[in-house]
């Protein structure tokens, strides 16, 4: 088939192209655990507080040995205020508010979602580094939004200890 000089350079430099964009979210996703996070689970933001999925707030580790970060934002506080978490182990953070949309942000890291009223937000990363980490408020949510931070402790995998929640037998059932 006689292909035209030009539509073969066209024809190649799109291939390339495609090559280039999939290539650079497919590295994003499979290589940095670059992943949007998901917003589908939906809660009442009333009774956000006591929900059986965020109790306990804060670290927790499922039967699979998993470590989960649950965190609700109100203005102008996330709940827990601090939390300590191993370094090189992927942490799930399920995230909500009680109120009006907030920005959950673990500033210097890829760990960031949107906190919107009525949904679950969710996503999976990993820290390599330890140290101190501020976790701020970057959506605008009111008064006291630049005083809305929490601390995030992420300590050396073999210095950390899995908090001892106590957890009754009525309750262990409805951990999502
Ligand atoms: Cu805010």
């Amino acid at each position: 088939m006689n292909v035209d000089l030009y539509e073969r350079i066209w024809m190649w430099g799109v291939g390339l192209m495609l090559t280039l964009f999939f290539g650079s979210t497919a590295a994003a996703a499979f290589g940095h655990q670059i992943h949007p996070p998901s917003h589908v689970e939906t809660i009442d933001p009333k009774t956000a507080l006591g929900d059986p999925r965020f109790r306990p707030q804060g670290v927790s580790v499922d039967a699979q040995g998993r470590v989960h970060a649950r965190v609700v934002g109100l203005m102008f506080l996330w709940l827990p205020s601090e939390m300590t978490v191993p370094a090189d182990t992927p942490i799930t953070f399920h995230l909500t508010s009680a109120d009006v949309t907030h920005g959950f942000e673990i500033v210097r890291t890829n760990g960031q979602a949107m906190v919107v009223p009525g949904y679950i937000s969710q996503f999976t990363t990993r820290f390599p580094h330890p140290g101190d980490y501020l976790i701020a408020c970057n959506e605008y949510c009111g008064v006291g939004h630049h005083t809305m931070a929490a601390k995030l402790h992420v300590v050396p995998r073999g210095q950390w200890q899995a908090p001892t929640t106590a957890t009754s037998p009525r309750e262990q059932g409805h951990d999502h």
